[in-house]
């Protein structure tokens, strides 16, 4: 090998060359139409929201995804892989407030550049196939999908109390109330308001939704059991409890109160019925007693704190006495009703019978308030045997017989359930239900940036769908943003005033908008079929793509974004556009990015910026740091100095193989030896010592980031596999140079070294595999396999000596070190045996050669 000098890595001018070679060849990381003999390989990242900047939140989820589609492009799939903005949403809106600047406009600027840096980072998406949720011919299917959802019942529009604040003057989301006050205004409390609100009827689909889960077994459990607990199922009983003496009221309304109850076999123990503040009932009861009046509300106020902080569970529980009893069904006990702040409306029937003994809540309400705690459970360890015992209270089991339960005593619980629901149901005053805590999805905001719904309000036909042929209802693009509150669009008067579709004459349209979860309920879809004007996407495309294959993204999704998709899919399914039942086949959620102990965030002021360290270290180096500083699914603690070392590891890597290219050119053009693939040799083919050992290593970690890839991802060890790789070459350079390694030998190493990294350094990789006088793509070559034979470890023998005697051999892999000796050595049984239970005082290691272990 000739005299070479030292040549620099410098990604500062590899990595923009490549970019301008790939933005010239953008049918690069296009997917092939149906019809190919390939297999489909669908990878999908979440699309951001284009706020301006990438995070390296971002940074993460889209390099473990580019990994993955490299990958699946190198084994042979026919790979999609597409990008979008979920470019709706109110920051548009306070960006417009802020600079004047229409939302539109700011929107896609910042489209325009986070689009440059992730064509900076070199992420391999299909820019052919984009989709931008806030363009008309992305939201008009919004629309479309509205308007066949109303048809079929799916949609409506009810009263719903909303969140207010009185100093925006305008519907706040409850994400944007912040321990029960406003988030621009941190001492308002919201009010909530009753409003006319659009709903999708998600709950139509409840049962189903929480049946699949079972199915997408390649989805995080954790994510699942949030699902499930989101849904919350509960099987239980309605009962009715009758209003002693009705309310005295004329036309007084309910004089039942229906109680929706999971333990219905605890009711001889129920001491109270307890209404939600907001109970209907409660309303009458009040009418006559302002005092009362006054504690419900107060009871009301603090019900709504509570659940705006999100803490309702631990709310300390207050409640007044109505004055009020309320007749046992079962038995005709006469007990207090009260309200209570801990009871809510809009789960089950919103009132319950209180069963102090043996539910944790009332338990504690019935001590603070001194209401009678009456145990009708006795637990056995087995019931099937009748040993019962003294129950601790509150006893919360199921596992029990009853007691003071008049005919039912000695029933087990079970047992009680199903005879007390059948007395019920033959009685009419109660059933078996299904109760969900899944409640309908509202989905209207009174807000301007997002997609118009398509109604109109017609004097004479009331509301009246906009036909299919005047849709899109365009989002009108002069508008002037004020504090105002309110919807802005009603504002709006050539946007407001239209004619009626039916009767022709004056109407007015929708002010509201859609809640921007319904964007994201669907746009994988429309990746497939980005372009199509005469529906939401081709039923044949979406069919040949879906599901999705792999869907990465941040585990903050694991309940909205993922139900609602979900969701739809099942509405599309049943509208006869898709046949799969569920959107992903996999789901992948990857940890968080922490800076000093922090989640990496604005507001905690430690971002570190992707342009910075791209600046700095290039776009491989930071990319390939996100996948090697931590498995993905776990959280990664952002180090400078980390990037900094793979930017060297990179360095050697392309010192590397520069040096020896032209070895492998040589090859190549048929100069020196025989092309060489060691995918198909033998061990014993390989001559030398030193080609056998590289080869061996190649083959081992090719085998190791295959299996990698198939199972777990953990990158991070896939990196640290090459980086060893690249030490062994190092360590073997003099045999190299002195032609030790054949020529051919070389050129196999270098070459599968480059595959080996494309995934996760594609700027690097492409520089280098042309270097080798290669002229393909490098994400077009098959992906190494790994040879067996090759991969195989040779082992050893070594002896065994206890004080110098030899007892045993132990058998291991020829690279064993010391640690792994010893091991071995003080496992095996006959050394065991030698020992005698004694505790060596010495180990003498020779690596390779001896173990010897004195004992006193
Ligand atoms: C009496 C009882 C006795 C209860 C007992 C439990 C244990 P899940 O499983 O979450 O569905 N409950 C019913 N409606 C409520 C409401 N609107 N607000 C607050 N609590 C309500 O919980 C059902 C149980 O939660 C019901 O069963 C009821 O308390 C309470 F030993 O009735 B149970
Ligand atoms: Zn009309």
């Amino acid at each position: 090998m000739a005299e070479e000098k030292e040549i620099r890595y410098t990604p500062a001018t590899i990595e923009p060359r490549w970019q301008d070679i790939w933005a010239a060849n953008p049918a690069l990381y296009s997917a092939e139409p149906a019809g190919t003999p390939k297999p489909k390989y669908y990878v999908l990242e979440m699309l951001p929201y284009p706020s301006g900047q990438l995070h390296m939140g971002h940074v993460r989820n889209y390099s473990i995804g580019d990994a993955l589609a490299r990958y699946m492009w190198m084994q042979g799939y026919n790979v999609l892989h597409p990008m979008g903005w979920d470019a709706f949403g109110l920051p548009a809106e306070n960006a417009a407030l802020k600079n004047n600047t229409p939302p539109r406009q700011w929107t896609l600027q910042n489209i325009a550049a986070m689009k440059r840096q992730m064509q900076r980072l070199g992420l391999a998406y299909d820019w052919a196939n984009e989709v931008t949720t806030c363009l008309p011919d992305y939201y008009r299917w919004n629309q479309w999908f509205f308007l066949r959802m109303y048809e079929k019942g799916l949609v409506y529009r009810k009263q719903s109390k909303v969140n207010w604040c009185s100093l925006c003057a305008t519907v706040l989301a409850n994400e944007q109330v912040v321990n029960g006050c406003c988030w621009r205004h941190e001492d308002n409390i919201v009010q909530q308001r009753n409003l006319e609100q659009w709903f999708y009827r998600i709950t139509a689909y409840a049962q189903e939704l929480l049946e699949g889960l079972d199915q997408l077994d390649g989805w995080p459990e954790k994510v699942r059991t949030m699902q499930r607990n989101w849904i919350g199922r509960s099987e239980g009983t309605e009962v009715d409890f009758t209003l002693e003496g009705g309310t005295h009221e004329p036309g007084a309304a309910a004089e039942k109160i229906r109680v929706f109850t999971t333990r219905v076999d605890t009711i001889f123990g129920a001491t109270s019925v307890q209404l939600a503040p907001e109970h209907p009932l409660v309303a009458s009861l009040t009418a006559t007693n302002g005092m009362l009046l006054h504690e419900v509300n107060a009871l009301i106020d603090q019900q709504k704190k509570a659940r705006e902080s999100g803490d309702l569970g631990a709310i300390e529980k207050h409640g007044v006495f109505t004055g009020y009893y309320a007749l046992n069904p079962y038995n005709q006990e006469r007990v207090p009703i009260w309200v209570a702040n801990y009871i809510l409306m809009d789960y089950g029937t919103g009132a319950i019978m209180s069963v102090p003994a043996h539910d944790e809540r009332d338990f504690e309400f019935a001590t603070k308030y001194g209401l009678e705690i009456r145990p009708v459970i006795r637990p056995v360890a087995n019931p099937e045997s009748a040993d019962a015992e003294e129950a601790v209270l509150p006893f919360v089991s199921e596992d029990g017989v009853l007691i003071n339960s008049g005919e039912f005593d000695d029933y087990t619980c079970e047992e009680a359930q199903i005879a007390l629901q059948q007395i019920a149901v033959r009685g009419g005053f109660g059933e078996p239900t299904v109760t969900f805590r899944l409640k309908d999805w509202g989905v209207s905001r009174q807000r301007y940036w997002g997609t118009p719904i398509p109604m109109i309000n017609c004097p004479v036909d009331g509301l009246v769908p906009v036909p299919d042929d005047q849709l899109p209802v365009l989002l009108p693009e002069q508008i002037e943003i004020t504090q105002e509150g309110g919807s802005p669009l009603s504002r709006v008067p050539s946007f407001l005033n239209t004619t009626c579709p039916k009767c022709g004459g004056p109407a007015t349209r929708e002010t509201d908008t859609m809640d921007t979860f319904v964007d994201s309920s669907w746009y994988f879809y429309r990746y497939t079929d980005p372009q199509n004007s005469e529906a939401p996407y081709d039923p044949a495309k979406a069919q040949y793509w879906f599901p999705i294959d792999q869907y990465i993204g941040g585990v903050e999704h694991a309940i909205l974004h993922l139900i609602y998709s979900r969701f739809f899919t099942k509405v599309m399914r049943d509208l006869g556009l898709i046949t799969n039942d569920e959107p992903a086949r996999r789901l992948f959620t990857q940890g968080m990015v922490i800076k000093d102990g922090a989640k990496m965030s604005k507001s905690k002021g430690n971002v570190v910026s992707p342009d910075d360290m791209v600046a700095r270290y290039g776009a491989d180096a930071t990319r390939m740091y996100a996948l090697f500083a931590a498995p993905p699914d776990r959280d990664l603690d952002w180090q400078e100095d980390g990037v900094a070392g793979i930017s060297r590891f990179l360095g050697r890597v392309f010192r590397f193989v520069n040096r020896f290219a032209p070895v492998a050119i040589s090859v190549h053009k048929g100069e020196v030896g025989t092309a060489f693939n060691s995918t198909d040799a033998t061990a014993a083919e390989v001559s030398t010592g030193a080609s056998l050992a590289l080869l061996r290593k190649l083959h081992q970690t090719i085998a190791k980031i295959t299996q990698d890839f198939a199972g777990r991802w953990h990158f991070n060890t896939s990196i640290a596999a090459i980086m060893e790789l690249v030490n062994e070459y190092y360590a073997a350079e003099a045999q190299i140079v002195s032609g030790e390694v054949p020529p051919a030998v070389v050129a196999e190493l270098l070459r599968s070294l480059v595959l080996l990294l494309a995934p996760f350094a594609p700027f690097l990789t492409a520089e280098l595999w042309s270097e080798l006088g290669e002229t393909s793509e490098v994400l077009r070559e098959p992906w190494p396999v790994s040879n067996a034979d090759l991969a195989r470890e040779d082992e050893i023998e070594v002896p065994v000596q206890v004080n110098g005697k030899l007892r045993a051999l132990v058998r291991l892999p020829a690279g064993a070190d010391k640690a792994m000796l010893e091991a071995s050595a003080l496992s095996d049984e006959k050394v065991v045996e030698w020992l005698a239970g004694k505790t060596p005082v010495k180990i003498i290691v020779v690596p390779g050669k001896l173990v010897n272990l004195v004992v006193k």
